[in-house]
């Protein structure tokens, strides 16, 4: 049985990912995680323990896995990487002091740790596409810097103390739950708002601009299989490539088309979302996750824009 701690568990993955961990090991063994300003309400509050766990505080880390036995850590502290341009510092104090932290936590009480890197843990002088699984990271963001960092600070902790320390990449998440705050790939969630709500979308990234993409239900599971992959089968650790699909902002505006014929999307370009999309690569190869834990997606653009345009039309009804 697993005693599984989440922090982050107010976020845009946190939220479901807790709902989901509850369902599969059961409510009373997945604590929420959450910094001041931002408790767990609601469904998250009611099912299950909840604990002030803040990264920057590894006394309160440690408080949390002591009184719940966590065995299990899904660290998902993090600012996305357009606030992270805007607030260098606080991105590194969460992203890499703040691992450092649970990381020492863990190799003290045993346990495994997860923490998301992203398709921004690369940079112009990656191969763009079919992104190899081990290639150059020479990321220009400050969000970039700290992904490549959390990869090896994970791999490190795992060679020399034997935390079992875990990690995929991940693209942009899209979902209906919870809104994502302040990544280069948010355009791609607020579209569907838009054309739910019979409004003209304004997108700020160019036509032609392809990046990884991932429906949210398949990003949970990346998450959780990973963790419950048998460690004898991984060659790697921290930073699995995964991918579902890639689009520019034109191709997900003509899927959405189809089912909304009256949608309208018109383009004025933000130069720090702009730069921050060119430096990333087009699309990953994953084969690496799919020999080594069988990584399997199961959304593709036309399935996952079905499911967002209905629970949209429910949520904003
Ligand atoms: C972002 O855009 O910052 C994130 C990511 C791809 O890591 N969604």
């Amino acid at each position: 049985m697993k005693n599984v701690l989440v922090i982050g568990s107010t976020g845009q993955i946190g939220s479901e990912l807790t709902r989901e961990l509850r369902k599969r090991y059961g409510n009373d063994n997945i604590v929420a995680g959450f910094i001041k300003g931002a408790e767990p309400t609601g469904e998250l509050k009611e099912t299950g323990p909840a604990a002030e766990a803040d990264v920057t505080n590894p006394e309160m880390i440690a408080n949390v896995v002591k009184k719940h036995k966590v065995d299990t850590i899904y660290n998902l502290a993090a600012l996305l990487s357009v606030v992270a341009e805007n607030k260098p510092r606080l991105a590194w104090k969460i992203g890499v002091d703040g691992l450092w932290n649970i990381l020492e936590v863990a190799r003290e009480n045993g346990c495994a740790v997860f923490t998301p890197s992203s398709i921004g843990s690369f940079g112009p002088s990656t191969p763009r596409v079919q992104t190899p699984q081990d290639t150059v990271q020479r990321p220009g963001t400050i969000y970039g810097v700290s992904k490549v960092t959390t990869e090896l600070l994970s791999d490190y902790y795992f060679k020399k103390y034997g935390v079992d320390t875990r990690s995929v990449r991940f693209p942009g998440l899209i979902s209906y739950v919870t809104p994502p705050g302040g990544g280069t790939t948010d355009y791609a969630v607020d579209i569907y708002y838009a054309a739910v709500r019979g409004e003209e979308f304004v997108c700020p990234i160019k036509k032609g601009t392809l990046m990884d993409m991932m429906y949210m239900p398949d990003g949970l599971h990346a998450a959780i299989s990973l963790m419950e992959a048998d460690p004898s089968r991984l060659k790697h650790r921290n930073g699995f490539n995964i991918a579902s699909m890639s689009f520019d902002p034109e191709k997900i505006y003509q899927t959405i088309k189809r089912y909304k014929p009256d949608f309208k999307m018109v383009y004025d370009v933000d130069p720090l979302k702009q730069g921050i999309a060119d430096s990333w690569p087009d699309c990953l190869d994953d084969s690496a996750a799919r020999e080594e834990w069988d990584w399997r997606p199961q959304f593709d653009l036309d399935s996952m824009t079905v499911d967002m345009l209905k629970n949209l039309e429910k949520k904003l009804k």
